[in-house]
C-alpha cells in the first residue's frame, strides 16, 4: 500500500514537470517581434514597448504597455533599448513572455 502511493507521488510530480517543459516549448514557439523599450514599470510589472508588427496576436505596429510574465523579464531593461520580444495572451492580459537584445 506504502509503495503504491509512492508511485503515484512520483507519478504526480513527473506529470507536472512534464507539464511544465511543455509550457517553456510552447513560449519558444512564439515568432519574435520588433521593439523598443518606451517605460518600464517593475513595481506593477509593466512594460511599454514601441513595437512592430506581432504576427501572433495579428497587431500591427503601435506603442502600448504589456504585463511582463514575471519579473524576471523586465530586468536589466531601460527606456530607449531596442529589443527582439516574444508577446502573449495570458489570461486576457497582452503580455510579454521573454525579452532580448536586438541584434
Ligand atoms: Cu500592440
Amino acid at each position: 500500500m506504502k509503495s503504491r502511493v509512492r508511485f503515484l507521488a512520483v507519478l504526480a510530480s513527473l506529470s507536472f514537470v512534464s507539464l511544465s517543459i511543455h509550457a517553456q516549448a510552447h513560449d519558444g514557439h512564439l515568432p519574435q517581434s520588433d521593439g523598443v523599450i518606451k517605460k518600464i514599470d517593475a513595481a506593477a510589472g509593466k512594460v511599454s514597448i514601441a513595437h512592430g508588427e506581432i504576427a501572433n496576436l495579428k497587431m500591427p505596429p503601435m506603442t502600448m504597455t504589456f504585463k511582463a510574465k514575471n519579473p524576471e523579464v523586465l530586468k536589466g531593461w531601460k527606456e530607449g533599448d531596442k529589443v527582439r520580444f516574444r508577446a502573449a495572451e495570458v489570461k486576457g492580459d497582452l503580455t510579454v513572455v521573454s525579452i532580448e537584445a536586438a541584434k
